[in-house]
């Protein structure tokens, strides 16, 4: 596989209100940073609720859509993409099941969390979903291309 190849694959990742506010920026980010994933776009963003709506749009008719947006807008969020060889799917791995009561330990939730509702991370579900939240997140031009010398070594 070419480290070319592994460029196309981006995931849109993100640190929810509650993982800002508990001091846990860094220890997310270098669990992608050590697997070998490229940063390739971060902000610190306050989304609105209306922003928050269009975010979870699939979750619309769920009980808990409302409760959720209102979460999610309520403080700052750390926004990122982060790019690599199969990121959309390792990235899920990494961050562990949607309920903490569920994940494993060694994941980011199952270390991290314990509740549903205070998950502390988002992460793309797939490569549609992927490409919609970035497009979503992010303009162009937030989305930077540099080499990573770790190219050589890692994809
Ligand atoms: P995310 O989109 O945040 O990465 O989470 P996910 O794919 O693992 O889970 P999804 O089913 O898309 O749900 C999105 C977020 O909604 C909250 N949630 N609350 N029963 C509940 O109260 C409930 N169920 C889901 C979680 O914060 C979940 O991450």
């Amino acid at each position: 596989p070419s480290a070319e190849a592994a460029e196309l694959e981006r995931t849109f990742i993100a640190i929810k209100p509650d993982g800002v506010q508990r001091g846990l920026i860094s220890e997310i980010v270098s669990r992608f940073e050590r697997k070998g994933y490229k940063l390739v776009a971060i902000k610190l963003v306050v989304p609105s609720k209306q922003f928050a709506e269009q975010h979870y749009e699939d979750l619309k008719e769920r009980p808990f859509f409302n409760g959720l947006c209102e979460f999610l807008s309520s403080g700052p969020v750390l926004a990122m993409v982060w790019e690599g060889q199969g990121v959309i799917k390792y990235g899920r791995k990494l961050i562990g099941a949607t309920d903490p009561q569920n994940s494993e330990p060694g994941t980011i939730r199952g270390d991290l969390a314990i509740i549903v509702g205070r998950n502390i991370i988002h992460g793309s579900d797939g490569p549609e979903t992927a490409k919609n939240e970035i497009n979503l997140w992010f303009k162009p031009e937030e989305l930077v291309n540099y080499a990573h010398n770790s190219e050589k070594w890692l994809y």
